[in-house]
């Protein structure tokens, strides 16, 4: 027979729970529209008191939809019949007397799908590339990319002339990330292969420094994209930012054509950026694209940098339309700036990569064949409105 245990001659003091400890961390998550999703995490010890939020603040359970769980050691939030309002930032906080730890992870609602996109680039690039023009009077079609600085108007450039050579445009026309001002600073047109159709690129929108006289104006001023859109700015001019254009300047192009004329006005605005333009520079665009209203040009607006707003988009370029963040962003852009929704288009520019991406270039090639039926259109129009004068 083995001894028997001694009793403690004192009687027991409560032990102290251990420090918590995350041993295993929540995972991001993705959920379809209307399924359900579940996090979990495992502590060092069940000896706690766990809080969940959601983006920072304390979750507002649902009955029916929230079930917090705890076993032994291991926790659980099972969010049901998911919806976009769910997506967020969770956290859990596990706290007892000897501390507290935290981990928190994504979860990312797939929405069903609210705009379709083509998944096959060749059809449309062939269809590009063989493109005509209605109007004899016109060589080409011809864009301006205008918007804030680093927004990606080169860039958006550099890629279709990628898509429409089948290999990598080097980029030598965009700007590092860290510069803070325009890189663009000449009007530059660019053609696009053999197709007909030009782009223009200008120097970037920036806030306006007259408040302060100790810093120099810098970006393009309104006036000379207004300019540039009638058709008075040769190419290869070099903006200076507080003097717009003038009739008497000798490069002055006084008795434009239709042809010298810009056929499309894209608005370029970064999706990640959108939230930090500064009214100054919104201000600005409004103004330009009054101005394009006036004299009846086509506008669209693009939203590059779309993988900085959305890991999922990040990932797979084909789940952008079921995004709620894209939307949310999409829908920012269009009410700063005053567009509806169905003229803007998210996209995402080859920067970093040097492979080829069909689901990229088929994104882009979406955007451009209707900026393209637009400036078509516009030519058309006013092609028409003149036979009806003479
Ligand atoms: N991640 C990501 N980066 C991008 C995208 N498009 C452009 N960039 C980067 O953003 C930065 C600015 O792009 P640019 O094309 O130079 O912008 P810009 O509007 O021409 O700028 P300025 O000429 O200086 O006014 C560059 O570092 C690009 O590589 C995109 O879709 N995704
Ligand atoms: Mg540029």
């Amino acid at each position: 027979m083995g001894s028997t245990p001694s009793t403690p001659s004192t009687s027991p003091t409560p032990s102290t729970p251990p420090k918590p400890e995350c041993v295993s961390v929540l995972a991001d998550k993705q959920v379809k529209e209307g399924q359900g999703v579940t996090l979990q995490c495992e502590a060092n010890t069940g000896e706690v008191t766990a809080k969940w939020e959601k983006n920072g603040h304390r979750l507002e359970c649902v009955e029916g939809k929230h079930t917090r769980s705890q076993s032994g050691t291991a926790f659980s939030l099972t969010i049901k019949n998911t919806a976009k309002e769910d997506e967020g930032n969770y956290t859990i906080n596990l706290q007892n007397d000897s501390g507290s730890a935290s981990c928190s992870a994504m979860v990312i609602v797939e929405l069903n799908e609210w705009r379709t996109a083509q998944r096959t680039q060749d059809p449309m690039i062939k269809t590009l590339k063989n493109f005509d023009i209605s109007n004899s009077e016109v060589r080409e079609l011809r864009f301006l990319l205008h918007g804030p600085v680093g927004a990606g108007k080169s860039s958006t450039i550099n890629t279709i002339k990628t898509i429409f050579d089948g290999h990598q445009f080097i980029n030598c026309l965009a700007a590092s990330d860290l510069s803070g001002e325009s890189f663009t600073t000449k009007y530059q047109r660019l053609s696009v292969g053999s197709s007909p159709f030009a782009f223009y690129d200008v120097m970037g929108l920036e806030k306006d420094q007259k408040q302060d006289k100790r810093k120099q104006p810098k970006g393009v001023h309104s006036d000379d994209i207004i300019n540039a859109l009638k058709g008075h700015i040769p190419n290869d001019y070099e903006f200076i930012p507080e003097q717009p254009m003038s009739e008497d300047n000798v490069n002055y192009i006084s008795d434009p054509t239709l042809n010298d004329k810009i056929h499309c006005l894209v608005s370029v605005i970064a999706a990640d950026k959108v939230t930090l333009m500064e009214d100054d520079v919104i201000q600005k665009m409004k103004t330009i694209r009054a101005g394009a209203s006036k004299l009846g040009i086509p506008q669209l607006v693009f939203m590059t940098r779309v993988d900085k707003v959305c890991k999922m988009t990040q990932n797979d370029l084909t789940k952008i339309y079921q995004s709620k963040k894209i939307k949310e962003k999409m829908e920012e852009c269009s009410i700063r700036l005053g567009v509806p929704m169905n003229c803007i288009f998210p996209l995402k520019n080859y920067h970093e990569e040097t492979n080829m991406n069909e689901k990229l270039n088929c994104l882009m090639l979406e955007a451009f064949t209707q900026a393209v039926h637009s400036a078509h259109e516009y030519v058309k129009n006013v092609s028409h409105k003149k036979k009806n004068v003479e």
